[in-house]
């Protein structure tokens, strides 16, 4: 799978369009804001967009509830608004790449209901009879908790059945062994790409076969009746299969090639994650989750903190990448998205302003040198930081708020709940959603009216004008970093290798092919380190964050160095 492909070499950035630029001061982002952007995207070194749910939603989960596949979510706009969009990119040369969100659907859209009704559709979600417990009371068909908190299940009274939903009550799953859910799945991504969309990001998408049985799963915590976890929800038997037939009906007759990644949490390893990925199988990437995981606990604790090393970030994501590379697999390389806060606040430091550009430009150099597909979420580019400190009242998002109330629940009334939102500000969701900042003046540029959800702290220092066109900027660094990978094809297809896999201060790899070796050189640490470079003819410096001192054989690294060298 070494073989070059559009979609290898491209950059992907992804808007999360209700925090990217507002244009009609309602404080919600929206298309046309987009649009008004597409320049700065290119000017940047971007060659697809990826957009996050835009269709007709109740905004329960921000979007991922979706109550109207073919319809525009009236906050961001129209359909001619999308249109125009789509024209835009296209003649400028970028790409747009849609959110299919097909797990489940809003419990608004009218297939929830008409199921929910008895209707034609009754068979297009996931239905079973209430189980009878020892007391005779109806109880839930199993104890599967839901992502969002609760039962994985729902009564409902006009039906008389319970209703899955993995994640929120509100996102009923759809009911994959239907043909009928499948083909109607089908039309809508025909629907997307006859508008001239140019591919998919699959949410989701190896929760749409469940393991048949729908078996009781382990007791993980004993002090709840609804266990959570991917166990039993995700990666059933179905899903292969499945995405073949999506392939086979859709994907397949398309060219050039569409753009397809899908995102695959509890795809835990690279041997699982290669299933889907070798030629002529389904999708072309898929977003893993291991090295997201790596610190904070698994499961409902996932808020609270875990201490890791850097060796188990180069075991997960330098075991991807080698493995991918001897097994015919493409990697997808992320840091952030909307789910996940920002990696500057997550594995640098964003207290101090130095250090914090420093890092940002580390981490950049890290991201962009990998080999897989690079993925950039909005305002990482500049830097962009978690909010300093959330209030409850501040808080927009439904995985945040069920987990605060549901400790909440467990203390006396009145009680402080300061640590709670310590652990949201430090991996929130909410903390990526903030608008991008993108000058100084008020509501950070975003919007002429209240913003749907705060800006961000810090958008009179930390914004795209200070940094657009300004040497040494984080902004700059990035736009330096994605020229060179464009005109290296070393950078993308060179075969991956760590360097120095033991130490614990500096992840470093080689990237090489006939055409040269690229050594690249990342210090992890806040304070400066010695480090013994195993290789002897490093070659020429090409990029660093700091004016380099060149010593021998030692390096001496400063707070957050990387230098990148090419022989
Ligand atoms: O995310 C799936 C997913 O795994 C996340 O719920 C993740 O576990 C969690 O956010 C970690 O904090 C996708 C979308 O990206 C997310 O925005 C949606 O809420 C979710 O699916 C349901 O559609």
């Amino acid at each position: 799978n070494n073989e070059r492909q559009w979609w290898k070499e491209a950059i992907v950035y992804q808007v999360y369009p209700f925090s990217f630029k507002d244009t009609t001061g309602n404080g919600i982002g929206d298309l046309n804001g987009i649009t008004s952007k597409l320049t700065y995207l290119r000017d940047l070194g971007v060659d697809v967009i990826w957009l996050s749910p835009i269709y007709a939603s109740p905004m329960k989960d921000q979007g991922y509830d979706i109550s109207d596949y073919r319809a525009i979510n009236p906050d961001l706009g129209t359909m001619a608004d999308f249109d125009n969009l789509v024209a835009e990119a296209h003649r400028i040369g970028l790409k747009v790449v849609m959110d299919l969100v097909v797990n489940h659907t809003s419990d608004q859209h009218a297939w929830f209901q008409d199921s929910k009704a008895g209707g034609e559709k009754r068979d297009w979600y996931i239905w079973k009879p209430a189980k009878i417990g020892t007391d005779g009371q109806k109880e839930e068909p199993n104890n599967w908790g839901a992502i969002f908190g609760g039962s994985c299940w729902e009564w409902s009274p006009e039906r008389q059945e319970y209703y899955l939903h993995v994640f929120d009550v509100s996102q009923p799953d759809l009911n994959w062994e239907n043909p009928d859910v499948r083909t109607a799945v089908w039309d809508i991504m025909e629907f997307w790409l006859e508008k001239g969309c140019d591919g998919f990001r699959m949410d989701v998408i190896n929760c749409i076969s469940k393991d048949p049985g729908f078996p009781d799963v382990p007791i993980l915590d004993e002090s709840q009746k609804f266990q959570y976890g991917l166990k039993s929800r995700f990666n059933g038997p179905q899903v292969i299969p499945y995405l073949t037939e999506m392939y086979d009906k859709v994907i397949s007759k398309r060219q050039p090639a569409i753009f397809t990644v899908g995102e695959t949490p509890g795809v835990a390893t690279p041997q699982e994650a290669i299933e889907y990925l070798q030629a002529g199988r389904p999708l072309q990437m898929l977003f893993h989750f291991e090295h997201m995981y790596i610190d904070h606990q698994p499961g409902k604790t996932c808020f609270y903190k875990r201490e890791w090393a850097l060796t188990e970030l180069k075991a997960i994501l330098g075991g991807f990448m080698t493995y991918m590379q001897d097994h015919d697999g493409w990697d997808s390389l992320y840091l952030e998205n909307h789910d996940q806060p920002r990696i500057v606040s997550r594995w640098a430091d964003d207290g101090d302003d130095t250090l914090r550009e420093r890092a940002a430009k580390m981490l950049a150099l890290f991201h962009v040198t990998g080999r897989g597909t690079v993925f950039i979420y909005q305002g990482q580019e500049i830097g962009m930081a978690n909010a300093k400190q959330w209030t409850f009242d501040e808080l927009r998002d439904v995985e945040q708020i069920n987990h605060y109330n549901t400790i909440k629940a467990t203390r006396p009334e009145g009680a402080d709940m300061s640590d709670v939102l310590a652990d949201i500000q430090r991996i929130g969701r909410d903390n990526s959603r903030l608008p991008i900042s993108w000058d100084a003046s008020r509501n950070a540029g975003f919007t002429s009216g209240t913003p749907w959800i705060k800006v961000n702290e810090d958008y009179q220092t930390w914004n795209v004008a200070s940094q657009e066109g300004k040497k040494g900027s984080v902004l700059s660094f990035w736009q330096q970093l994605l020229k060179l990978r464009k005109s290296e094809p070393t950078l993308v297809y060179g075969r991956f290798e760590l360097v120095d896999e033991a130490s614990e201060d500096v992840y470093a790899y080689t990237r090489s092919d006939a055409d040269g070796v690229f050594l690249v050189v990342c210090s992890f640490k806040s304070k400066e380190v010695s480090w013994n470079c195993p290789i002897e003819a490093k070659g020429k410096l090409i990029m660093s964050n700091y004016d380099v001192q060149e010593g021998d054989g030692k390096m001496s690294l400063k707070p957050y160095e990387c230098r990148l060298y090419r022989r």
